[in-house]
């Protein structure tokens, strides 16, 4: 088993550290939940020679354990979490190039998660060394809160763009347009955390003061949904 650590010491620009790993996303997901965390699929699909549909996307993939830091685009981040799962590069290189045979032009991959949320992200930030697919975090099977049965991780980018409950990833040409979970200017296209891209046309520095008095409630409703969810869910 590999390990990593690609935690830092230094919080990101306009981020503030958190104890909790709060369940978060846009207010209309907090009601939302996995369909399926029996037997889930990942689609791969868009400019494609193949179109697969993966029962057991992880197996046979070497695991790693890593340790990375989470940053919520509303300003707060977590520091430290154990990841386990697969590099999404080497799931990329064994599993999509050789059976999906994704187009030369295809550098865009749009990310669906089974509750609807979308994003996107270039082909190039989803190979960097620390994006996973994960399905536990700090040594335990992860939950439906944190993204079972499987969610991406993108250290380097703004929390939206690390799907859960991931379904479907579709190639696409970097000029297409795609859907996103809110509203366009939300979704930053690489919303890479170190130069502050939170989003599209409007300064990420002025944003921080937006979003931050947003979440406190945001938490408190995606919890209180959680609890009802997992009463009425035991066994997931
Ligand atoms: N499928 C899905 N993925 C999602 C979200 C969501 O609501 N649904 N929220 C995003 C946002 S805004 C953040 S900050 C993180 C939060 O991850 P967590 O709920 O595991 O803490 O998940 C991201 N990925
Ligand atoms: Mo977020």
């Amino acid at each position: 088993m590999r390990m990593r650590n690609s935690s830092s010491r230094q919080p990101p620009p306009g981020q503030q550290e958190s104890k909790l790993f709060h369940r978060f996303g846009l207010s209309q997901f907090a009601t939302r939940f996995p369909n399926d965390v029996a037997s889930p699929t990942i689609k791969i699909s868009g400019l494609v020679e193949h179109e697969i549909i993966l029962s057991d996307a992880l197996n046979d993939l070497p695991r790693i354990e890593q340790l990375s830091d989470f940053h919520c685009v509303t300003t707060w981040s977590v520091t430290g979490l154990q990841w386990g799962g697969v590099l999404f590069t080497d799931f990329y290189h064994n599993v999509i190039a050789p059976q999906v045979k994704p187009a030369k032009q295809a550098t865009l991959v749009t990310l669906k998660g089974q509750d609807g949320a979308r994003t996107a992200m270039l082909l190039e930030d989803l190979l960097a060394e620390d994006v996973l697919l994960a399905d536990s975090l700090n040594g335990k099977p992860l939950d439906v809160d944190h993204g079972a049965p499987v969610r991406l991780v993108a250290p380097k980018h703004y929390g939206y763009k690390s799907v859960k409950y991931l379904s479907e990833l579709a190639f696409r040409e970097p000029s297409s347009s795609y859907q996103v979970s809110g509203l366009r200017f939300m979704d930053h296209p690489r919303a890479r955390v170190a130069f502050e891209e939170r989003a599209r046309g409007l300064p990420g520095s002025l944003l921080r003061f937006l979003y931050r008095p947003l979440i406190r409630k945001t938490a408190a409703s995606f919890a209180r949904e959680s609890a009802l969810y997992k009463r009425n869910n035991p066994e997931d």
